[in-house]
């Protein structure tokens, strides 16, 4: 126990604190030992607990404050418990994935058991007082990707402290006085990502605490072949800050002491929330009581010693020695606490089952009434019968089990028509629109700030709007944005000092200091963590990534975490994070691909912007930050030394995401495209036009969402041919178009001709002005077929070209 808190504790108050712990610590272990009961038995499909961690997590709890925030992994149920985030019934309802968010108010049964959130959204999907509640950003599966949003979670707190005066009192931060607390596993060490968020928070001095539960193993595999001398606390240690400047504050504990774990805990927190410095914690000697998952026994991999050893050194057994060893109680009222605790823990999982398995059966009720009136009037009555009979005796029923009964039903029946056969169809629909909100609901905001329903607002010229070079547009739209919201703050790698390697931000660090506009070291992964982290706490940070060949970089944390947060958590939590890059063409083979299929592929559930000059960039970001959600913004790298004109109103105008624009009126074919190709398909269309073909050119403007009002396939019923035209890779983004327009706009019924996709070469675009000629669709190779196209589809009118 931390000696400042203890000292003011009487002793009776001290042996209660202690009792509760081990009450807490207790339940906490009944229920993973009941949770991997639940899963050999069939009644839940996968288990991963925190046994063998409780300790440490209760010491952590103790100095947890409100407005801290956790990012962490699968282990820490104990941690979840003891801050009052995660009852023990919630427990058993994300074991058994109960859909309802008030059971299982994480992720609504989507996560697997073991993935821990806070709900830090009000129903309508605004924001609820972060600064007065325990908050846990929505944890993720793939090991040590909470490195990175913990990096953001982090450094808000220095952005609300740094600027303090501009931003005012908010709901999210007391002076940046939050301490952002991680947790990973000791194998999970040896991802780069650990390496990447330690030292930019070091470089950064934000107040983050690492915790590292170290049992030694990842799965079955020991220290030896994960760490550097089996020791990850050892080889940081050249991270120790000193006098010499920034560095961490790093402690070790053994996992089985209470006493120990307790000071370091509160000596770290303390640390980490005056001084903004953080602080690494690596917790050893712990153990893992029933192995890694319920995926298998670790009998198979630890030896006969490593296994009495963690018997002995188990932190629940230690903890229990100890409680009696310092005379806080006695055998018999420790036994008297476990078998309540047991009880406990029962009734909660009992509980947490009767209301998870009650709607299913209510539900299987209603479709057995279905079925025997369908069986009463079809002539497959008694093979539909067996189906409702079966249905009705299963003993842990799942929703699956009744849609398959229902398709059963339906498909034998094909050929009768029956009132009953209706109500059964009916009822088919109203249980699939049920569970889509269950299962594939919130990919996207559902609050009254979603990016679909900002308002449209047309960019206005006068005669005073001067022709600029797109840079100056990008410039003076961010200037007007860091004027109009303290809460936005821009960085990456050279964005500071120079304003990015195209002087978007030229000279706003001076402008607006380096607290807002600033650089950070080449570190992709982190760059895209600091903004989602930063975002989750109330702020709009613009992450730059460089050039879009090094999105590949940051794309991990992207797809698995912002792309997956509103889904994951069924619209508990939210992180409106702009990602801002730039692409498509500079020179060879990593400064010029464009690899939109893989991206839009990656990053359902982002909005994915595709602006071809630097006015619809500056609206698209308009719309983004008039709403709640994240987005990836692609400028043309060849776009900022082309002329246009500065809109009067620059940060008013909106761009509406979905709503492709008709750039060029034409009867003959459609061209489908987007960013910098468009400009080569202008000048392609000079030749076709000498050919008196007419083309059609719709710039589609997203990719995420695509043409919400079908655009595309008005265009198409007027021309009947369709050609889509990018720079990716052959059945690339181009291919996602096609499906697009073709099976999801039903264009495939307007088509005379073939449809065609022209792209890039399938290999990386080779260097120099040939290399990109002969790599890049070029503007002949586009009028030629296209001309070729219109031959085919009418030789008498049109001629072969080539
Ligand atoms: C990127 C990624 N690779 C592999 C896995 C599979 N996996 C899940 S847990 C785990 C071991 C993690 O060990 P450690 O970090 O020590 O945590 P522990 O389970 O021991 O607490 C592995 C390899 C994963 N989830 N994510
Ligand atoms: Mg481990």
């Amino acid at each position: 126990m931390g000696k400042s808190k203890t000292q003011s504790m009487t002793i009776s108050e001290f042996k209660t604190a202690v009792l509760n712990d081990y009450v807490l610590a207790y339940r906490s272990r009944q229920a993973s030992l009941l949770g991997r009961k639940e899963v050999l038995t069939g009644k839940a499909k996968f288990g991963i607990f925190g046994d063998g961690k409780e300790l440490p997590q209760i010491a952590w709890a103790k100095v947890f404050q409100k407005g801290d925030f956790r990012s962490g992994y699968y282990r820490d149920q104990t941690f979840m418990m003891a801050i009052g985030e995660h009852t023990v019934q919630e427990f058993f309802a994300q074991l058994y994935a109960h859909t309802d968010v008030t059971a299982e108010p994480a992720s609504a049964g989507r996560m697997m058991n073991g993935h821990f959130g806070t709900r830090l959204l009000n129903e309508d999907g605004t924001w609820k007082k972060l600064k007065d509640l325990y908050n846990s950003s929505a944890d993720i599966s793939p090991t040590a990707g909470q490195m990175l949003r913990l990096v953001g979670l982090a450094l808000a707190s220095k952005y609300y402290r740094e600027n303090v005066e501009l931003i005012g009192e908010n709901d999210f931060s007391d002076n940046g006085n939050e301490v952002a607390w991680g947790s990973i596993g000791n194998a999970s060490t040896s991802e780069g990502h650990f390496f990447e968020a330690l030292n930019a928070a070091g470089v950064m001095q934000i107040p983050m605490v690492i915790s590292v539960w170290d049992d030694n193993y990842g799965i079955s595999v020991p220290s030896r072949y994960q760490t550097t001398k089996e020791n990850i606390s050892e080889i940081l240690k050249g991270f120790q800050r000193d006098d010499k400047g920034n560095g961490y504050e790093i402690f070790t504990a053994r996992g089985w002491d209470y006493a120990e774990l307790c000071r370091v805990y509160e000596q770290a927190g303390k640390i980490a929330r005056e001084h903004h410095v953080p602080v690494l914690i690596h917790v050893t000697e712990l153990t893992q009581p029933q192995g890694h998952s319920t995926s298998g026994s670790h009998e198979r991999y630890k030896t006969k010693e490593r296994l009495a050893w963690e018997q002995e050194y188990d932190c629940m057994n230690q903890f229990r020695k100890w409680i009696i060893g310092e005379g806080l109680a006695t055998e018999e009222e420790l036994a008297g606490i476990e078998s309540e605790a047991k009880k406990y823990v029962n009734d909660s999982k009992k509980a947490a089952w009767d209301s998870y398995v009650q709607p299913i059966k209510a539900e299987i009720a209603e479709t057995v009434v279905l079925l025997t009136n369908l069986a009463n009037h079809s002539v497959h009555g008694s093979a539909i019968e067996s189906i409702a009979q079966e249905l009705n005796t299963l003993t842990e029923p799942i929703r699956k089990d009744i849609a398959v009964a229902i398709s059963k039903a339906l498909l034998i029946t094909a050929d009768e028509d029956s009132p009953a056969r209706q109500s059964m169809i009916e009822f088919k629909a109203e249980f699939e629109l049920t569970n889509a909100e269950r299962y594939n609901s919130y990919l996207f905001s559902h609050s009254s700030l979603n990016a679909m329903s900002v308002e449209h607002v047309q960019p206005v010229y006068s005669d005073e709007s001067k022709l600029v070079d797109g840079r100056e547009i990008m410039q003076a739209y961010f200037d007007t944005l860091l004027d109009k919201d303290p809460r936005v703050f821009a960085f990456g790698e050279d964005v500071g000092k120079i304003g990015d390697v195209n002087q978007g931000f030229a000279g706003l660090q001076d402008k607006y200091s380096e607290k807002r506009v600033f650089d950070t070291g080449i570190r992709e992964l982190t760059i895209i963590g600091q903004g989602l982290g930063a975002a989750m706490r109330g702020l709009r940070p613009i992450a730059e990534i460089q050039y879009l060949d090094y999105l590949l970089y940051g794309l991990q944390p992207l797809s698995d975490d912002l792309a997956t947060l509103q889904y994951r958590s069924k619209g508990g939590q939210k992180a409106p994070l702009i990602v801002r890059t730039r692409g498509h063409r500079l020179e060879g083979i990593w400064h010029s691909g464009s690899p939109m299929g893989m991206i839009i592929h990656a990053l359902r559930g982002m909005h994915v912007l595709v602006p071809r000059n630097m006015t619809q960039a500056a609206g698209m970001y308009t719309t983004m930050m008039k709403s709640d959600e994240p987005a990836l913004i692609v400028e043309c790298l060849n776009g900022y030394r082309l002329k246009e004109r500065l809109p009067d109103n620059l940060g008013e105008y909106t761009v509406p995401l979905g709503k492709p624009e008709v750039l060029v009126e034409g009867t003959d074919c459609t061209i489908v495209s987007y960013g910098s190709t468009l400009r080569v398909i202008e000048d392609a269309l000079k030749h076709l036009s000498q050919l008196r073909i007419s083309c059609e050119l719709i710039d589609v403007q997203t990719l995420l969402p695509f043409d919400v009002n079908h655009a595309c396939v008005q265009s198409l019923k007027k021309t009947n041919k369709l050609i889509v035209i990018d720079e990716d890779v052959p059945g690339g983004a181009s291919s996602y178009i096609m499906q697009q327009i073709l099976e999801v706009q039903g264009g495939y019924q307007y088509l005379d001709a073939k449809p065609i996709t022209i792209t890039a070469k399938a290999h990386r675009p080779a260097y120099g002005t040939d290399g990109d000629y002969f790599s890049k669709p070029n503007a002949e190779e586009i009028a030629i077929a296209v001309a070729n196209l219109m031959h085919e589809y009418d030789p008498a009118s049109f001629t072969k070209l080539l």
